[in-house]
Formats: C-alpha cells, sequence, structure tokens
C-alpha cells in the first residue's frame, strides 16, 4: 500500500486558467492508479521563498511523496507512473517514456508558443503564424496514431495522459477539427473515469478559491 502523496498547487487562478492548471496531470495520474492525495497550495499572487526551494520557476505543480519533493509535471508523471500500469513492462515502457518526452518537448512547445500569443499577449499576428506550425505538428501526431487507440499500442500509459492534456486547450479552440482521429484520440482519453474524477476536484478547488477570495474581499 503506498503512502498519500501532496499535491501542491496554486491558492487561486484567474477564471481563464481553470481547467488548466498543471495539477491536473498528477491528479490525473492518481485517479489511474488509485492513490488518495491531499492538496496544498502556495499563493499565486506574492509568491514566497518557500515555494522557490521546491520550484525553482516558481511554477506549480510540485508534488511530496513521502521525503520526496518533486517537481516537473513530466517528471511528476513518471515517478508516479513507474511500477503501474501506466508504464507497461518492457518495449512498451520505453515507448511511453519516448512519447510522454515526445509530449514535453516536441508537441507543448508548439502548443505554449500558441497559448502565450492568443491568449496572453494577445498578438494576433503571432498567434496566426504559431497557430500554423502547431496544425503542422497535430497533422503529424495524427499521422504517428495511425490507427492505434494510444500512442505505444493498446493499452493507455503515461504517454497518453500527457499527450491528451497538452491537447486539450487547441482542441477547446478549434484546432481538432479537421483532425478527426486526434480528436477521437482526446475524446477517448477525456472520456475515462480517472480524468472526470481528477477534473471535478481540479474545478472544485479552483470554485472554492474564488468563494473564499470574494469572502475576504467582501
Ligand atoms: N514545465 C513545467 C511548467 C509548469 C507551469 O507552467 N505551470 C504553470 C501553471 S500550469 C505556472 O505555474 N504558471 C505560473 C508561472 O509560471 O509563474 C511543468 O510541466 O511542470
Amino acid at each position: 500500500m503506498s503512502a498519500k502523496v501532496t499535491i501542491t498547487t496554486f491558492d487561486w487562478v484567474p477564471e481563464f486558467a481553470h481547467g488548466y492548471v498543471r495539477d491536473i496531470r498528477p491528479r490525473w495520474a492518481l485517479e489511474e492508479i488509485g492513490r488518495s492525495y491531499d492538496i496544498d497550495t502556495v499563493p499565486v499572487q506574492e509568491k514566497i521563498p518557500e515555494h522557490f526551494a521546491r520550484q525553482p520557476f516558481g511554477q506549480v505543480p510540485i508534488l511530496k511523496d513521502g521525503d520526496l519533493s518533486l517537481f516537473e509535471s513530466g517528471a511528476i508523471l513518471l515517478h508516479l507512473a513507474e511500477g503501474t500500469p501506466l508504464i507497461p513492462d518492457g518495449k512498451e515502457g520505453a515507448l511511453a517514456r519516448q512519447w510522454l518526452i515526445a509530449a514535453l518537448n516536441s508537441v507543448e512547445p508548439y502548443a505554449m508558443q500558441w497559448a502565450i500569443a492568443r491568449f496572453f499577449d494577445k498578438d494576433e499576428a503571432a498567434a496566426a503564424r504559431f497557430e500554423k506550425s502547431l496544425r503542422g505538428r497535430l497533422s503529424l501526431l495524427q499521422d504517428a496514431l495511425a490507427d492505434r487507440d494510444w500512442l505505444t499500442g493498446s493499452s493507455f500509459t503515461v504517454a497518453d495522459l500527457l499527450m491528451a492534456d497538452i491537447l486539450r486547450a487547441p482542441a477547446a479552440n478549434g484546432l481538432l477539427d479537421d483532425l478527426p482521429k486526434l480528436a477521437e484520440y482526446l475524446e477517448r482519453a477525456t472520456s475515462r473515469p480517472a480524468f472526470t474524477r481528477a477534473m471535478a476536484d481540479h474545478m472544485a478547488h479552483w470554485h472554492a478559491a474564488d468563494a473564499k477570495k470574494a469572502a475576504a474581499s467582501a
């Protein structure tokens, strides 16, 4: 029986970030493997030294597992998934690690530069340029997936969890509309009960944070 772990996330984020803060990744993984967890928070508005001591860039998520404190959602996912069906044995496990790194290194940067230009900088010309390169990446990803259900073959792995999470924002903005196989892949991943539970808890956290903020300023 594994010990309970703690995910650290922010104490509040603006509404546009609800659903997308990366604590959803360890939440989802923990739901998949049936491990319970606690949530604690760090202040988002005035970041504290204790936060930077655990996450040098002042970001979330951070995981605490016994006396181990880990940052980087990819490293956290690998840590949680090792020894569970999220990383199968042998060759398929190597492929799962490969695809997890591909998600982080070969897909997420394209999604991030598009999201930053479009939603943070509101720079339409840059957003259009980055959207074009993101669409190119997504199309290649769909080709690579071919007719498989999951990236490594027939079983859902930690790589699918991460890749699907990265695809959610582009999909919500229509970028998968002309990529039906990738859209079906995302739907397959996010219709898993573990994702539904993780997302419900993630959203409940932000709604409680909003209510607390409103009460404090009343
Ligand atoms: N590469 C990091 C990125 C973490 C990240 O961007 N976290 C966002 C929330 S989803 C954050 O903390 N943003 C606040 C900031 O960068 O100051 C990871 O995957 O853990």
